[in-house]
């Protein structure tokens, strides 16, 4: 097999980049030392995190002369996300570490509004394009015509972006000094999605993650084909955006300042009562059979139904495992074996939940925190981690404590470790009714809206109380004082489930919804209630959420996702367009 070699220099998360290699008919070698970098012909670096930490350590470790080297020598080089960031100049981020300076370009933090007052979500998480027909100088033409595809990439293919900081795009500036440039647009802001010259290519998006888009991608990189003849062709319910499109413009409509809607694909796991780990789903977070015995419902396997789904056209797989809150994840092996399966065929990006925690390891006595916890999940596949109770708990302490976080939630850790980006907090409220929003003077003050959705003794007031414990203990906390507590400590997108909904498929809790939007500017995901593809299509019209996951309706087959993503494509919203991958 002919062998490529990557420098992962942050411990981490890219066994999915592996897969993916792998999948291309490649194999990796590592790069151990600078030293190694000498022997190797074409080198991939990933990076994940922060711009600083990650040029610190591989300044420090002594990498950037030998990557410096080894570009001089007209050798092939591959950065992906922080390691395309790290050929610019340097970083808002991180302003006092030089980047490696071969693109004389500062990289800057997105802004959380549009010139026209609009709001967008940082960090910026989800599909968009990597287009070089974004301008009429466009090196796509000049270099042979808009046949000519760089590196595989197709303007009607969606790439999966995850970042807050992004190289800004001036039409012609780049490209007169060699570059080609694919571009995508958030809110009004276009910027740098793939670049290359020569020898040198990178992408912000991550292609490992971009499904047969992005495998292309790595594909034209590892043999070789900077251009190729494959015809830029406009996949079924797309259209190739205009050839000329001015900077800043939007070039589609339905999106979500220049995102795809994202759609997810939720796997409730617990172990049943044969012993199988199994995917799971009841209502109201009830997840046994109503009949005699009460079994716990086996609706199918994990790894099976996750391939289905990514198959379907799933933007993003989550998997929880909904009884860690009684069993140790670092002894649950079977979970992490799920992960590293499904990271081998699942090319889109993968969470996990459960049991995210400081904790004991029973086997050992000996302290685990949950830094550990998530690096496990991390190095198994996971490219996201989501944390349930124990958000809770450190957003009291969070308020406790003045507003300030203490530094040693898994929130913070994880967050300092992986990136905001990798934290997701997923949050379980029940709403509590009150006839008067008077009731609660003198108590907490807990956020209380109006509601058109009454209870039975018809009172219309209602705030929204967390949980812990799959929903087993409720807290004196509202899910607003969770949420603003979490993104201060460091989450980067929220998952909102509503236990009301759950299983209901009455639609999503759409006050819920929009009262968690308006007080966080991280991406929020809608969760709970879907029942059939209009509600999809109702959340993402009468919120601006970020995303929008379902469970039940696919696992009972009623829908399947594809089936939703057409209902979206038909109602005018853009969609991912689902491709194949042969290798
Ligand atoms: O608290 O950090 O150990 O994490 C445990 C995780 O497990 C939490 O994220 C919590 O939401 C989840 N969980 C715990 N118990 C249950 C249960 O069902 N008994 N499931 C549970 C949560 C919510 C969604 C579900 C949507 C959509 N499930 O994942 O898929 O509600 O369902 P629908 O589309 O069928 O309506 P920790």
């Amino acid at each position: 097999m002919p062998k490529v070699h990557l420098l992962d220099y942050v411990a981490g998360n890219i066994r999915s980049l592996v897969n993916a290699i792998e999948k291309c008919g490649y194999e990796v070698e590592w790069i151990k030392s600078p030293e190694d970098v000498k022997t190797a012909d074409k080198i991939i670096l990933p990076g994940v995190g922060h711009f600083g930490h990650c040029l610190k350590s591989l300044s420090d470790a002594g990498y950037l002369p030998a990557i410096h080297d080894h570009i001089s020598a007209g050798k092939p080089f591959f950065g992906i996300c922080v390691g395309l960031q790290a050929l610019f100049s340097g970083s808002e981020e991180a302003p006092s570490v030089p980047g490696l300076d071969l693109i004389s370009t500062s990289l800057r933090r997105f802004s959380p509004s549009n010139a026209d007052g609009s709001r967008k979500s940082v960090p910026c998480i989800g599909w968009n394009d990597a287009s070089t027909l974004h301008h009429e100088s466009s090196s796509a033409k000049d270099e042979g015509g808009l046949g000519k595809s760089f590196y595989g990439l197709n303007p009607s293919s969606k790439y999966y972006y995850v970042h807050s900081y992004f190289a800004p795009y001036a039409p012609g500036h780049l490209e007169s000094q060699g570059w080609t440039v694919a571009t995508a647009r958030y809110g009004d802001e276009r910027y740098v999605g793939a670049i290359g010259r020569e020898n040198i290519f990178a992408t912000q998006f991550h292609p490992e993650k971009s499904g047969a888009a992005g495998l292309r991608v790595i594909k034209a990189f590892l043999d070789g084909g900077m251009w190729s003849d494959a015809l830029l062709t406009s996949l079924p319910g797309t259209n190739l955006p205009p050839s000329f499109v001015a900077n800043g413009a939007s070039s589609s409509g339905g999106s979500m300042n220049g995102l795809t809607r994202r759609i997810i694909a939720c796997l409730d796991v617990r172990t049943n009562d044969a012993g199988d780990l199994v995917v799971t789903k009841g209502d109201q977070y009830d997840v046994r059979e109503k009949s005699e015995g009460g079994n716990v419902r086996n609706l199918g396997k994990p790894v099976d139904m996750a391939r289905k789904y990514y198959t379907q056209g799933a933007d993003e797989v989550t998997f929880l495992n909904i009884t860690s809150f009684r069993d140790c994840p670092i002894t649950d092996l079977p979970m992490l074996e799920i992960l590293r399966r499904t990271s081998e065929t699942v090319f889109v990006p993968l969470t996990i939940g459960g049991g995210i925690r400081d904790m004991v390891d029973p086997a050992t006595g000996k302290e685990v925190s949950a830094l550990d916890v998530a690096k496990l999940y991390f190095a198994s596949g996971a490219d996201k981690v989501s944390i349930g109770s124990d958000a809770v708990l450190a957003a009291e302490e969070y308020w406790a404590n003045g507003g300030r976080g203490n530094g040693k939630s898994g929130i913070e850790t994880i967050s300092a470790a992986y990136g905001a980006q990798a934290v997701v907090v997923s949050v379980d409220p029940k709403r509590v009714y009150v006839s008067d929003p008077s009731e609660l003077e003198g108590k907490k003050k807990h956020r209380v809206i109006k509601t058109g959705d009454k209870d039975e003794q018809g009172r219309e007031y209602v705030w929204f109380a967390c949980t812990i414990k799959g929903g087993r203990e409720v807290r004196d906390l509202d899910v607003v004082q969770l949420v603003t507590a979490c993104e201060a400590m460091g989450a980067g997108e929220i998952l909102l489930n509503a236990i009301d909904r759950d299983g209901s498929n009455r639609g999503y809790d759409l006050e819920l919804i929009a009262l968690v939007k308006s007080v966080v500017n991280i991406p929020v995901i809608a969760s709970s209630g879907a029942g059939r593809p209009a509600h999809f299509d109702e959340v993402f019209r009468q919120t601006d959420v970020d995303a929008a996951l379902g469970a039940g309706m696919f696992h009972r087959g009623e829908y399947t996702v594809a089936q939703v993503k057409e209902h979206l494509g038909q109602a005018g919203l853009l969609v991912r367009p689902f491709e194949e991958f042969e290798p």
